[in-house]
């Protein structure tokens, strides 16, 4: 399979049984060996980890405990081939963050989320990479009157300073998302995320990740998120899928809601040349109704329909679509383009 440079990463979650908030699994549990012979059938090159993804249950181990069980767990990417891309802290799930992590009101639940944190940041150094990716998840409000969104900024500014601190080879990629689990987040966009990050006390070491559907259900444009981010040199990681409208997170398959705003990614993510940058990541669901033997065609499909649009990208007559924007006959540029995508 030609890749055109680029390399491809999903994380563990993306291959799951079918659980949604009305029903139960649907599909049996894979064992992470399981799940990593998926990523070396399908082509991938690197894994996305929550912390707990590497080393399970790690709110009850020593430091040593986890040191050890995250080389155990490099070993086994080794033995397939296969590289962590990022660490990522769970500050979602755990009793103390019901109300926010960072931003809680609670002290004892901060402290609990930068501990937590910094053990995510040992993980990553012991599987090899020195990037993490913050998604902010119950950072912000069910009832916006419940917390101080001033100080909540600051909060996030010094837990992320905190981190850079710890770690002096860290870098932090921040996950924006508008909504879900929370009714308003503190950081729904790239621009805040980047703003946050120019704050931070070593800016070189904070940038963002865009997934397609937090863009779209800030009722953005992914392309135009990614492209602020290159902009500045930001863009370290992008959560490719797809969104059908504003309703739940649908992680559908890359370009199957809407093929041109996959077109759109990709040709902002080839023209400015992120294979040399950083990895395609992927964070799709398979649909509840796809049996457990068909229950990974979800990452098949997007990974190929990202490299089938970097022909499309790549086979564009340049020259013409300068004539034509030159010409500002941009209808004749979007029948140029929807040729390209219907094969013509
Ligand atoms: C939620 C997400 C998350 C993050 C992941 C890594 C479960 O909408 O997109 O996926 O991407 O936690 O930061
Ligand atoms: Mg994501």
């Amino acid at each position: 399979m030609e890749k055109y440079g680029y390399r491809f990463s999903f994380g563990p979650w993306n291959i799951h049984e079918g659980a949604d908030p009305f029903g139960p699994p649907v599909r049996p549990s894979l064992t992470f060996d399981e799940k990593l012979k998926v990523f070396n059938d399908l082509g991938f090159d690197a894994v996305q980890f929550h912390d707990d993804d590497a080393v399970p249950d790690l709110d009850d181990l020593s430091a040593s405990e986890i040191a050890k069980q995250a080389r155990a767990m490099r070993r086994r990417l080794e033995d397939h081939g296969l590289v962590a891309e990022f660490v990522a802290p769970r500050l979602w799930e755990h009793p103390m963050t019901i109300d926010g992590a960072f931003t809680s009101n609670d002290p004892k639940a901060r402290e609990y989320a930068i501990e937590r944190s910094k053990k995510a940041a040992d993980i990553g150094r012991e599987l090899g990479t020195n990037l993490m990716v913050l998604w902010l998840a119950r950072e912000g409000t069910y009832m916006r009157e419940a917390k101080d969104a001033v100080q909540a900024t600051h909060r996030l500014l010094e837990a992320v300073n905190t981190l850079l601190e710890y770690d002096p080879q860290l870098r932090i990629a921040i996950e924006p998302k508008p909504n879900e689990p929370m009714d308003l987040a503190y950081i729904p966009t790239i621009g805040h995320a980047l703003a946050l990050g120019f704050q931070a006390s070593d800016p070189s070491r904070v940038g963002a990740l865009v997934e397609t559907a937090h863009a779209v259900l800030a009722g953005l444009d992914p392309a135009d998120e990614m492209s602020f981010a290159l902009a500045f040199d930001k863009l370290w990681s992008v959560h490719l899928n797809d969104q059908n409208g504003l309703k739940f997170d649908q992680d559908r398959s890359f370009g199957s809601v809407d093929l041109r705003r996959a077109f759109n990614q990709v040709r902002v993510l080839d023209e400015n040349r992120f294979y040399e940058k950083g990895m395609v990541g992927l964070d799709v669901k398979a649909l509840r109704t796809q049996p457990a033997e068909l229950a990974t065609k979800h990452l098949r499909n997007s990974l190929h329909m990202f490299l089938r649009l970097v022909e499309v990208v790549r086979s564009l007559d340049r020259e013409r679509i300068n004539e034509l924007i030159a010409a500002r006959d941009y209808e004749e540029l979007d029948w140029l383009i929807l040729s390209a995508l219907t094969g013509g």
